[in-house]
């Protein structure tokens, strides 16, 4: 493996220790779905994006909506990793007065879109990528999306927009982890071929896995060759990624750790190290 997916693969543990840094004992949090978006969250901001961190507001910064926003925890946790607020910020997540609430919100440096209720997260993301035509700027904007959320029907309007406007500064990432959350989508809502679904619209599609970083680079880098159409990549993923008793569970969706379990959670992470 070359050095540079090394390092990414090393970041991606730093970021999930920084999620366990938010997460407080017997309270409960989106722990599943912020650990499944962990590597793909990595590559995007330690490897792809163009970021400006002298100059939060600058017109040419690529943008990143966590359209499932109750995984913003991860994205928290590259915040901090970045620079954007001191790390300390992570261990007072969703406390009275915090800059780091469940859900993202524009007043925390980074964060670009107020999400949280599922759908919207596409639109607002189309909103900016037609903004960037306008203004002849080269950004792209990048959108999580939940395989859950992919029932929200304002997801598909955003995807027949982005095609007509021949979006190719949209992408759209999903995390395909199988579970939304009370289960899994099998017995929930099935989509079925979320892959075919997104190319009859139009859009050029990716089918990856998504904890593997040489995949992920592969992916972006793809997507960055294209011209005239919006991008999806499918990312398979499991539910709470790197965390034993997590994975691939439902009972992690949005859970209230005991101690023990935090504990075993950062366990987990030092093996992994
Ligand atoms: C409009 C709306 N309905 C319901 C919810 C409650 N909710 C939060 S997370 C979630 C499940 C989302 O599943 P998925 O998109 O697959 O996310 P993941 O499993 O990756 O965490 C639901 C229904 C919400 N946040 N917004």
């Amino acid at each position: 493996m070359s050095s540079k997916l090394k390092i990414l693969e090393r970041k991606a543990v730093e970021i999930r220790k920084g999620i366990l840094d938010t997460i407080w004992c017997n309270k409960k949090s989106h722990l599943g779905g912020s650990m499944s978006i962990a590597d793909i969250i990595t590559v995007l901001y330690f490897y792809k994006m163009n970021i400006n961190i002298e100059k939060l507001d600058d017109p040419d910064r690529d943008r990143l909506i966590i359209s499932k926003g109750h995984s913003v925890l991860t994205q928290y946790a590259a915040l901090a990793e970045l620079g954007y607020f001191p790390r300390a910020e992570l261990k007072k997540c969703k406390t009275l007065g915090s800059l780091l609430q469940g859900h993202p919100e524009l007043r925390t440096p980074g964060i670009e879109a107020n999400t949280g209720s599922l759908g919207q997260g596409l639109s607002i993301g189309l909103g900016m990528a037609i903004g960037g035509k306008l203004d002849k700027r080269n950004y792209k904007v990048y959108v999580i999306l939940g395989d859950g959320e992919l029932g929200e029907g304002q997801i598909w309007e955003a995807v027949n927009t982005a095609n007509f406007y021949k979006l190719d500064n949209l992408i759209a990432i999903v995390d395909y982890n199988k579970l939304q959350a009370v289960g899994f989508l099998k017995k929930r809502y099935d989509l079925g071929d979320i892959r075919g679904k997104f190319a009859i619209f139009g859009w050029k599609t990716f089918e990856i896995n998504g904890h593997d970083m040489e995949e992920i680079v592969e992916a972006l880098d793809d997507v960055d060759k294209l011209k005239g159409c919006p991008s999806v990549i499918i990312a398979n993923t499991v539910k709470g990624k790197g965390v034993s008793f997590a994975e691939n569970n439902p009972s992690f969706h949005n859970a209230a750790l005991t101690k023990a379990q935090l504990e075993r959670a950062k366990n987990d992470l030092i093996n992994i190290d």
